[in-house]
């Protein structure tokens, strides 16, 4: 038996487990896919959560068992069928909490959605439903009333991205500011910083709320059906108060996006307005019960930042020698942090059409 079958043995019958493969490919957490004797598909997740990054545990978990509990019941009430394929459902371990810690390690089991696609690209169509998906989300939480931890203090907050930056820069700790290259992103990205910070300046002023968003909208980080219908939300972990811009900029962070996250060739990078405006048109649809004009008018401004604060954090982790995101290559950041530039240039040339959009 195992490391993992044996950690997997705190949630389930070990003596069950068929075998745990790797599954997906999140930056942060470490996920398998658990198949069961006599079952050809898999029936759990385990996860290894990177606590260096979730530091409280317990905060994480209960702020995802509130969560996905409210979701439950509300969807039990409106009578949604197939609700276990429709909201994640972790599994208690022989602790009785939904986590487990063993050498320094933290771990959880969560039950595995069936028949259920992820996608790292989506055509306008799917992005409509998700826009839909993420913005009902969000509307189903708006009168959740346990408190949710703000699991990573700050973590969509473009002002404190742009300070770390700036440590970053001053320590240079491994020594990458002698390139020319980095020195001049440093001078680009200082250049916006002051119209990057508008949300910041909005909330100061009392102008713009903070709801409930999921903050990692991903495009994979929902679950699809065979039909191409929208099943689940999954990767709760940053689930806290933020800005709308959360949920609606780093969706098309990765969706509108023509090339990948982490593209080589910066000629692959366009922003899709199809995909825009169909995602915008459902996150509408979604959030219409809540959504100020505030909010809605600054969507545009939305687009850009979350390319724009990706560039940041990817470029920070390069500086400070890679210790946040996973990397494949040693240069993995530093073209992470390009096609991330590269996207926020191509979403500001796209911001009149979207602004025809959605402001009045
Ligand atoms: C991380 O682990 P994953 O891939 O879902 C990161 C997000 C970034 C994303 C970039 C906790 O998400 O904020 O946008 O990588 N999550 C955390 O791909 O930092
Ligand atoms: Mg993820």
């Amino acid at each position: 038996m195992n490391e993992l079958f044996a950690i997997a043995g705190h949630f389930i019958d070990p003596n069950t487990i068929e075998d745990i493969t790797p599954l997906g490919n999140g930056l942060i957490n470490d996920t398998y896919k658990i198949v069961v004797k006599g079952d050809a598909k898999p029936k759990y997740v385990l996860q290894r959560i990177n606590n260096a990054v979730f530091t409280d545990v317990d905060m994480l978990q209960n702020n995802i068992e509130a969560v996905t509990n409210h979701i439950r019941k509300k969807y039990e009430s409106q009578g949604i069928a197939d609700i276990n394929r429709r909201v994640l459902h972790f599994l208690k371990a022989d602790t009785g909490k939904t986590y487990i810690l063993e050498n320094e390690n933290y771990w959880r089991v969560m039950d595995f959605i069936t028949d259920s696609y992820t996608y790292e690209a989506v055509t306008p169509e799917y992005a409509y439903y998700a826009g839909r998906s993420f913005g009902d989300f969000e509307s189903l939480l708006t009168d959740l009333e346990t408190p949710i931890g703000e699991i990573i203090p700050d973590f969509h907050n473009i002002e404190f991205r742009l300070k770390q930056l700036d440590e970053a820069v001053a320590e240079d700790k491994v020594g990458r500011l002698n390139d020319p290259e980095v020195q001049a992103y440093v001078d680009k990205i200082k250049a916006v910083a002051d119209e990057m910070c508008l949300g910041e300046r909005l909330y100061r002023e009392g102008k713009l709320p903070k709801r409930i968003c999921h903050c990692d909208t991903k495009v994979n980080n929902m679950l699809f059906d065979k039909e191409g219908n929208v099943l689940c939300v999954i990767d709760l972990d940053t689930v806290m108060p933020s800005f709308v811009f959360s949920d609606f900029g780093d969706f098309l962070r990765s969706a509108a996006n023509t090339g990948a996250e982490d593209d080589p060739d910066l000629d692959n990078i366009h922003f899709n307005m199809e995909v825009f405006k169909a995602f915008a048109k459902g996150y509408l649809e979604g959030t219409k019960s809540f959504l100020l004009p505030i909010e809605k008018e600054n969507l545009p401004y939305a687009a850009t930042l979350f390319p724009y604060m990706q560039a940041v954090r990817f470029f920070a982790d390069y500086i400070n020698g890679d210790t946040y995101y996973k990397i494949r290559y040693p240069e993995h950041n530093m073209v992470r942090t390009r096609a991330q530039w590269k996207l926020y240039e191509e979403a500001v040339k796209c911001l009149p059409e979207m602004k025809q959009m959605l402001v009045p």
